[in-house]
């Protein structure tokens, strides 16, 4: 499979793990999404006419949709598939609101910032409210005990909110879910989103 790919992308950044987490290969073909904007060229148009990224070829299969690239990757591992799509529509949200954000606070996009700031944060609020609720019933992860592609297709415009001027300080549930998805198995970084064992440890505290 190729990925046309932008490193500093949250959403080709779901496809890198989701590949790791399964030991999938990719073959990486990086687009100067900024500052050439090599996504919008004649011949990045041709692969995917909504000039966006990631776009994953399979063979004869073009898909530049993550929601639909992450049920692609997952065909065959249907523990990873989940049972609730809402919260791929959910991505979306945040990818249009904490995602925008941080492309206006590190790449200059043109956006009604504390608007957008506002909405990403009533998603945040969402999300923790759901993550809290699961942690009640046992789970761990927004469609119950096992991380599915929902965990993915939410998770990087999560952790990179501060990037976009939006804490993760006010959501404990949030920050939970953070951790577990980065300890798992065959995770893989991206700037800004580090592997859990790579923080320093909690201060011990002397009494
Ligand atoms: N509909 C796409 C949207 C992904 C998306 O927002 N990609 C951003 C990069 S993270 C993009 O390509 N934006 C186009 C641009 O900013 O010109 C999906 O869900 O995969």
């Amino acid at each position: 499979m190729i990925l046309y790919d932008y490193v500093l992308s949250a959403s080709c950044y779901k496809v890198r793990l989701m590949a790791a987490l399964l030991g999938q290969d990719l073959t990486i073909k990086a687009v100067n999404f900024h500052p050439e904007r090599e996504h919008r060229s004649p011949q990045m148009l041709a692969l995917n006419p909504a000039g966006t990224l990631p776009i994953l070829v399979d063979g004869e299969l073009t898909l530049a949709d993550t929601a639909e690239i992450l049920r692609h990757m997952t065909r065959a591992a249907p523990q990873w598939q989940g049972n609730d799509d809402n919260w791929l529509a959910f991505a979306v949200t945040l990818n249009e609101t904490l995602g925008l954000a941080r492309l206006h606070d590190v790449l200059g996009y043109d956006a009604d910032i504390e608007t957008v700031r506002r909405s990403g944060v009533l998603a945040l609020r969402v999300l923790e409210a759901a993550l809290c609720e699961r942690r009640f019933d046992g789970g761990l992860y927004l469609t119950g005990p096992h991380p599915t592609i929902s965990d993915i297709a939410c998770f990087p415009n999560v952790a990179l909110a501060p990037d976009g001027g939006v804490s993760l300080d006010p959501y404990p549930s949030i920050r939970l879910w953070m951790r577990a998805i980065r300890s798992l198995e065959g995770f893989v970084e991206m700037p800004g989103i580090f592997r859990l064992h790579d923080l320093a440890p909690a201060p011990e505290i002397k009494r």
